[in-house]
């Protein structure tokens, strides 16, 4: 496999270009060099896919995975980086220009999305046999540009100069029938290498097509642009990936796509078992799971059914019995927007006979509760058909073996208040499974000066592929260690500086505490929590200039769904404060705001490394996981947060002297609701009325938009929902308080590095390889190594 690189690396560059390696331009070096590595590895992954067909699998559906760059990160799976460098080198290119060339593949929004690639790593990575499914869109999600501090936003086409990481499988081929459209369903399958293995799998990603080119009568009969509008229509379905995170909206096109992907990738799943096992599918859940990313994929549950009646012939409990024991499900949210429900004549209108299944499913469903001698009101509220609507997150919980959260305390509340129902009837079926991240892109390729450093500690690569084994480094922790760690920060925060300076304009100062908010931008994230505090700190400064203030850079990265305004708001909010600190000739010596556009996979691997503060400030209850917050710690930043999603546990891994955590907490937030007063804070607590009249007062300008006025009343006054819903006052002072303090700590920079080392090492829990083993279990699937 090695020495192939180097030998095809110039042939493939000329097989793109069509001109001499060392005359062609970056991005087809990137093009050659990228198909020299798929080249490296077809063998590998052709026996990998049969292996792996040939035995028991997971197929995990989801509508997003949020891939980022594919090129770096499998070089860096399978040792070749070195190796790269060197076979562009030789004529005259240099390996991280080409690396930049690479568009990223934002097939998601967030942490959903992101998620399911970091898992897809972990199952490549441990030889587990599991195959990804979703929808090959045209278009990611939205580049994000700022115009006078406004998201703009603006399609991104990320294949459009070709891509050679995912190929086209014509032969695979399915068709994919609605009641008004008939579509053809073309998979491209992605390798999806791992660490330290030949084994590589599959990430299968479907292409809606037209079954002809063109409806030739009506080209022939003059009717051209309707020839053209019917394959436009079909082309809709994979166009563009919606770019809504943890809402829900109920679009056809939307509940389209869904279907889409979840029947052909079943129509593969049930013919590769007819093609191994034979035509009798009551043995299909020996063979294969399925786990459904939230309740997007839910469809595939009708269709199986839908399948093995009407296709297979099984009868309505055997088909049950087969469904009912492939399914697992998991939930990502405890949002009310987020729950996916779709209206009854939707369903009729697209595929009457999967509505037909759900009507049924439902009568069962409710003889079955009845039966157990659950009350009718109880019956009604979780019915898969109720109030005229079809409830996605209630087929799942009825038809699935496994229903997991996504950290201790989410699903605490999951089985408490979301889910309850459920968990009275089917406690067995509830699990935990909490998030973790993949170490490969999350430290050993984007820190590799950290990675040099952790393999010099502890004596090799081998905790890459197990994190866990740096827990036994905790008293590694040497001066000597410190200094290089305290180095390794260094050189990372200069290197992003450089890059900032570069992508945003703004000069920042290296040696300032890099303190960072990246994630989609939500009110439940809080974003405007850590704004009040700037802007105050700003007032803090202007009211007396000798006040001892630590150089800080603030870092915001974040994409707001294009008809949330509000969210939209507060990015215009974070921008204008930015200017009036980035401008004032006194304060920008001290602090600097620096809003990163356009944030995705590819500007965290800059960011993350050099961060020494990670803000994780959600309202507690409301953020499922969080994942950034397990990124930072890895790569030594401090956690500053609340007791919120997987922050919990980072707390109990590194322990109280090792975070800063602060603010009300999910179970003290319901009595506290009950005497809250906005208004009595904004008068009481030092700092907010200057920050809160700033919005108002002329100080900051929000272009006539009227934007800042509606934050400043979303604070104040109760509209759909109550005032300050997401608790920003509230936990204002405590907030402030743990702020300031981490600043100050910062001084001592020996403590703060040993503090930083305790993150690292006890990162382990949070590698996704830990998460996956755990799911392995539920999935009933082992290691099935290639060679
Ligand atoms: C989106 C739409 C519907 C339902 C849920 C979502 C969703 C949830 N999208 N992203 N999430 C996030 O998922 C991450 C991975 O589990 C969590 O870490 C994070 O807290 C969720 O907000």
């Amino acid at each position: 496999m090695t020495k192939n690189l180097m030998a095809t690396v110039p042939s493939q560059i000329r097989a793109v270009s069509g001109h001499p390696a060392d005359a062609s331009t970056p991005m087809e070096v990137w093009q050659g060099l990228s198909a020299a590595v798929v080249d490296a590895i077809a063998d590998d992954w052709y026996a990998t896919t049969r292996a792996y067909r040939a035995g028991r699998m997971e197929h995990y559906f989801s509508a997003e995975f949020l891939m980022g760059r594919a090129l770096l990160n499998n070089l860096t799976n399978l040792g070749l980086v070195d190796e790269a460098r060197e076979a562009v080198g030789a004529f005259g290119q240099d390996l991280s220009e080409i690396l930049e060339q690479e568009p990223d593949a934002a097939l998601g929004n967030g942490g959903l999305g992101r998620l399911a690639a970091c898992f897809l790593d972990s199952c490549a990575t441990l030889d587990l046999p599991v195959a990804g499914y979703g929808i090959l869109y045209r278009y990611g999600l939205f580049k994000q540009l700022f115009s006078d501090g406004f998201q703009t936003e603006h399609p991104d086409p990320w294949m459009e100069e070709g891509y050679p990481f995912i190929i086209r499988r014509e032969e695979c081929a399915r068709i994919v029938r609605y009641n008004d459209l008939t579509v053809r369903a073309v998979p491209y399958d992605m390798p999806i290498t791992g660490y330290g293995t030949r084994n590589v799998g599959t990430l299968r990603l479907w292409r809606a097509e037209s079954i002809e080119e063109f409806d030739y009568e009506a080209f022939n009969s003059q009717r051209f642009t309707d020839a053209i509008v019917e394959r436009e229509r079909t082309a809709d379905i994979s166009r563009v990936l919606y770019p809504n995170d943890t809402t829900y909206e109920g679009k056809v096109l939307r509940v389209r796509q869904q279907y889409f992907f979840c029947s052909a990738s079943l129509q593969e799943i049930v013919d590769n078992y007819v093609a191994h096992h034979g035509a009798d599918l009551s043995g299909f859940a020996e063979f294969n799971s399925i786990q459904l990313n939230d309740t997007h994929p839910v469809l595939a549950i009708p269709e199986l059914m839908r399948i093995l009646l009407d296709e297979h012939h099984l009868g309505w409990e055997e088909a049950w019995e087969v469904v009912s024991t492939t399914f697992a499900y998991t939930n990502h949210t405890v949002l009310a927007e987020a729950l996916e429900t779709w209206e009854i004549s939707i369903f009729e209108k697209l595929f009457p006979r999967i509505m037909e299944i759900v009507r049924e499913i439902d009568r069962r469903f409710r003889s079955d509760l009845a039966t157990r001698g659950i009350d009718p009101a109880t019956i009604d509220y979780i019915a898969p058909i109720s109030g005229g609507r079809i409830h996605m997150a209630w087929i799942a919980c009825y038809a699935s073996y496994s229903i997991n959260g996504v950290a201790a305390l989410h699903t605490e509340i999951l089985k408490r208040d979301t889910l309850k129902e459920w968990y009275a009837i089917w406690p067995e079926r509830f699990n935990n499974k909490t998030n973790g991240v993949t170490p490969r892109r999350w430290l050993r390729q984007c820190n590799p000066r950290l990675s040099a450093l952790l393999d010099e500690v502890t004596g090799s690569d081998a905790w890459v592929r197990d994190l866990s084994a740096l827990q036994d480094f905790d008293g590694a922790a040497t001066d000597a260690v410190l200094d290089r760690l305290a180095e390794v920060k260094r050189a990372n925060k200069a290197d992003f500086a450089d890059w900032i300076k570069a992508r945003e304009g703004i000069e920042i100062d290296p040696d300032a505490i890099f303190d960072v908010q990246i994630k989609r931008l939500h009110e439940y994230k809080r974003q405007l929590l850590n704004a009040f505090y700037i802007l105050d700190l700003y007032f803090r400064m202007k009211e007396d200039p000798t006040l001892a203030v630590p150089p800080r850079v603030f870092i915001f990265g974040a994409k707001a769904a294009p008809g949330y305004i509000r969210a939209k708001g507060i990015i215009k909010l974070i921008n204008t404060i930015g200017e009036l600190i980035n401008n004032d000739p006194v304060v920008s010596k001290t602090l600097k705001v620096v809003f990163v556009h356009n944030y995705n996979v590819s500007p965290a691997e800059h960011i993350i490394p050099a961060a020494d503060v990670s803000e994780q400030i959600s309202m507690a209850g409301k953020e499922a996981s969080g994942t950034s917050n397990m990124k930072f710690m890895m790569n030594g930043a401090l956690t500053l947060g609340t007791l919120d999603g997987a922050n919990v546990e980072i707390l109990d891994a590194v322990g109280p002297q090792n975070a800063y955590i602060f603010g009300a907490t999910e179970d003290e937030l319901p009595a506290l609701r009950e005497s809250y007063d906005p208004a009595w804070h904004y008068e009481n607590v030092p700092g907010l009325k200057r920050v809160l009249d700033a919005l108002i007062d002329g100080t900051l300008d929000d272009n006539g938009s009227g934007w800042f006025a509606d934050l400043r009343r979303s604070i104040f006054e109760a509209t759909y929902e109550p005032a300050d819903v997401y608790y920003v006052l509230g936990d204002f002072a405590a907030y402030r308080e743990a702020k300031d303090r981490m600043a100050a700590d910062y001084a001592d920079q020996r403590a703060w590095q040993r503090r930083a080392w305790i993150n690292i090492t006890r990162s382990g829990r949070f590698s996704s390889d830990r998460t996956i083993s755990d799911y392995a279990k539920v999935w009933g699937i082992s290691p099935t190594p290639i060679a």
